[in-house]
């Protein structure tokens, strides 16, 4: 259906639609089928957009993802519910039943994922000041309950994972990433060399039309192995930084962990939290730094860094952008809005829409249909839409929100879109594409 015959208020109900399909009652499900538990950058979006008609239900999804958070501050990327048919690994192949900070009660996984947290919670806040009364005060007081889990959520990040202070957040799978298999880890991965991992059944390719839209059994075997390898010294941080086959610092979770941090000090500073803003305020100038220091003069793309094979790692890839998330200095980031509107990314000729595909179709790592190679992933558009309106580029999220409803509008909110033709890929009714139409919606 074109834009014009459907309505605002078609696409508004039918996201609410997806989002209650998705309600379990105090979590959403990242997906009906393929992804049956709590993601935790999933998570954050989907609050973004349940706060856009429901804030007391978006407060509920981010209460539910803290009270998983583990002892040492963090925020697991799976929390699973009871259904452990439907996903692989789930809860016991995991093996983290035995890790000594997981919280009693509470079923994760043992690894995190980037930490948009903040920028929910304030969207929450601006929902609910807007409403007034009691969705005001649910906000304001969640806020007050909620800050110290944030708060040593960022101090985990920034000092565990990245130990020598240089302002970039080390990751152990590309799982944490949530660019999974991301041509940005092909270098990393080639050098894993799994051991002996146990045998498996994949779900995860019975729910998506074409199974080679996703990885394939050889990079699954090494995800399993970085998994056992985490397992066999029960998910120690330490410990694992010992034993792991990969070890990267991820430029674009790092971006992220800069502009969540100021968000963070923010909130902090309302309650009144001076120190610890000052401090969070400090973290947001680290890894700001951090990001900017890694940006490819010659490409002009931030770059990850792989901490075992001590090298740079440059790919076409979205992330690129890392210092448009992160914010900072204004020649770096100009230099970067052009480019991301250029030839090679938004302004690519024989792109469906103007939006940026996970890969560039100019490099030659671009595979349009398959996951993090190339497609569009609509809940990454919000995310520089956002990070635009805070910088006063209105310009350019106002391209992002058009383009993003055009291609939302044929309701299948699918988790990604093939770039060059529009067609929706992945799983359908992906919690959180469904969020963000919601919030480009207003
Ligand atoms: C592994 C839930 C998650 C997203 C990730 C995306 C995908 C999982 C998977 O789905 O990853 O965590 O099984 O493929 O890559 O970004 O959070 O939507």
């Amino acid at each position: 259906m074109s834009p014009e015959t459907l309505s605002t208020e078609q696409l508004r109900a039918s996201a609410i639609e997806v989002l209650r399909l998705n309600d379990l009652g105090t979590m959403t499900t990242a997906a009906p089928n393929l992804y049956p538990h709590m993601w935790s950058w999933d998570a954050a979006f989907v609050a973004i957009g349940l706060a856009r008609f429901d804030v007391p239900r978006a407060i509920t999804e981010l209460r539910t993802l803290l009270a998983a958070q583990w002892t040492t501050g963090m925020i697991p990327h799976i929390v699973f519910t009871d259904d452990d048919t439907g996903y692989f690994p789930g809860f016991e192949r995991w093996g983290t039943a035995g890790a000594a900070a997981l919280p009693a009660g509470i079923k994760s996984s043992g690894i995190c994922q980037p930490p948009v947290h903040a920028i929910a919670l304030l969207h929450i806040l601006d929902r609910a000041r807007e409403n007034g009364g009691s969705d005001r005060e649910a906000a304001e007081s969640f806020l007050a309950e909620s800050f110290d889990g944030w708060l040593a959520w960022h101090r985990w990040l920034a000092t565990v994972r990245d130990p020598d202070r240089v302002g970039l957040v080390e990751i152990h799978h590309g799982w944490e990433s949530g660019f999974d298999n991301s041509p940005r880890w092909d270098g990393p991965y080639s050098r894993v060399v799994p051991g002996a991992v146990e045998p498996f059944t994949r779900r995860d390719t019975q729910h998506v039309t074409d199974a080679s839209e996703r990885p394939d059994d050889e990079e699954y075997t090494k995800y399993l192995w970085l998994v056992q390898q985490m397992a066999s010294v029960g998910f120690e941080d330490r410990a694992v930084q010992e034993v792991i086959g990969f070890r990267v610092r991820d430029v674009f979770f790092s971006g992220i962990l800069a502009a969540s941090s100021d968000v963070l000090a923010g909130l902090g500073e309302e309650l009144g939290r001076h120190d610890e803003a000052a401090e969070l305020r400090q973290l947001a100038v680290r890894f700001r730094d951090g990001v900017a220091s890694t940006v490819d003069p010659g490409t002009g793309l931030a770059r990850d860094y792989d901490v075992l094979a001590e090298e740079w790692i440059s790919t076409d890839t979205v992330s690129g952008f890392a210092p448009l998330v992160a914010g900072g200095d204004r020649i770096l980031l100009d230099r970067q809005r052009q480019l991301l509107r250029g030839p090679q990314w938004m302004g690519h000729p024989d792109l469906r829409f103007p939006l940026p595909p996970s890969t560039s179709p100019t490099s030659p790592a671009f595979r349009p249909r398959t996951y993090w190679r190339g497609p569009v992933w609509p809940f990454l558009n919000l995310l520089f839409g956002w990070a635009s309106m805070r910088d006063g580029q209105e310009a350019l999220s106002s391209e992002l929100r058009s383009a993003s409803l055009e291609q939302l509008s044929d309701l299948k909110f699918a988790e990604y879109y093939d770039p060059l033709t529009g067609r929706p890929l992945g799983s359908f009714a992906q919690a959180w594409t469904a969020a963000a139409a919601l919030e480009w919606i207003g």
